[in-house]
């Protein structure tokens, strides 16, 4: 074996290498576990002490250099690879556009809405939307033979026992919010209540399964449906950035008197009924532990949908729900 050759080859080879493809080709060639030196050493056993000593020292010597030799040419086109990446590095280029995510319109009608009420003092409650039949009905002066209760087609939850009290249900709206506030609440108070309701209803283009509804309760002294307007004017100035035009039909619901339902005035000149409300039932008063028929109030349901509707221009409700990334990313 001519080890000077080996090492005057592997020399010359490894300098026309510029990529780390071919150096590790020359490293398997030349260090590797089958090349000719390492072959070398496994075979110096067989020489005598005398060849062993003068060879094996020489083959050493070799080995060191080429382990060097491969060491440095790594450093140098890992060195080359950088350079080569800043001569293409154009900073003029436009930036890579990063896809985000965005919040979905009913959330974003929803924060607009209630920021609004904030800005009139009215705090945030939540409740909860697996009910009792009695909050969600009774307390609101619909008791179980009541023919309005036929308004709210309900989604039961099966009782677990038999003797299980009051019902479960899947709440039909943010109404019953207003017993549960008004039992722990001395007035005066102005709360909203935002939430999900759900109704076992055949779905079209404006009734959903399940919607959002913002429960609204004023109680103080002196309250009137002119209070009510003047803060449904300024909450529709506020969402739609311009004088809207709303009326009051009159309407009924059992937990309160009057009752109305309130309609906006939309560009093509319809009206589109948005909510129910109405002066709180003294019933209710009642049976929230008030004495003294001091109080007055207002109440309202509104549905977000509806606002986001005809905010966005949107003409089928059920859009929102079934996850459609076209129609989705438009906001
Ligand atoms: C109620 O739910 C009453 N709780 C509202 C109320 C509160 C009256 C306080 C008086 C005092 P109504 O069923 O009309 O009322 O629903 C109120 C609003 O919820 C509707 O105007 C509509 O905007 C929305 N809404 C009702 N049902 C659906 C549905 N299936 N899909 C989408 N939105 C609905």
């Amino acid at each position: 074996m001519d080890l000077e050759k080996l090492a005057q080859q592997a020399k010359t080879s490894i300098s026309l290498i510029e990529e780390s493809s071919g150096l590790e080709q020359w490293r398997i060639q030349y260090l590797g576990r089958k090349s000719a030196l390492s072959l070398f050493f496994n075979s110096l056993a067989q020489l005598s002490p005398e060849e062993k000593k003068h060879l094996g020292g020489k083959a050493n010597k070799i080995h060191k250099e080429l382990v060097l030799l491969y060491k440095n040419k790594k450093e140098e086109i890992e060195k080359n690879i950088f350079k080569k990446k800043d001569s293409f590095l154009d900073i003029t280029q436009p930036g890579e556009k990063q896809i985000l995510g965005h919040l979905h319109p009913l959330t974003l009608t929803a924060r607009e809405i209630i920021s609004s009420f904030e800005k009139m003092g009215f705090s945030i409650i939540e409740g909860p939307e697996i009910e009792t039949e009695y909050y969600n009905f009774d307390a609101l002066n619909i008791p179980e033979d009541h023919p309005a209760r036929e308004m709210w087609d309900t989604l039961w939850i099966k009782p677990k026992t038999i003797k299980e009290k009051s019902r479960l249900l899947l709440r039909t709206h943010t109404s019953p919010m207003q017993m549960r506030y008004m039992e722990k609440h001395q007035p005066p108070f102005r709360i909203i209540v935002p939430g999900k309701c759900f109704r076992y209803e055949a779905t079209d283009a404006s009734h959903e399964i399940q919607f959002f509804q913002i429960e609204g309760l004023m109680v103080g002294e002196n309250i009137t449906l002119a209070n009510f307007k003047a803060v449904i004017n300024e909450l529709m100035k506020n969402i739609f950035q311009q004088e809207v035009e709303v009326r009051f039909r009159p309407s009924y619901f059992p937990f309160v008197a009057p009752g109305v339902e309130v309609d906006i005035r939309l560009k093509n000149g319809d009206w589109l009924e948005i909510m129910g409300a109405g002066m709180v039932h003294p019933e209710l008063f009642k049976k929230a532990g008030y004495k003294n028929n001091q109080w007055q109030g207002f109440a309202f349901g509104l549905g977000i949908e509806r606002i986001a509707m005809i905010k966005y221009k949107i003409n089928d409700i059920r859009l929102f729900f079934n996850s459609d990334i076209r129609f989705l990313e438009q906001f």
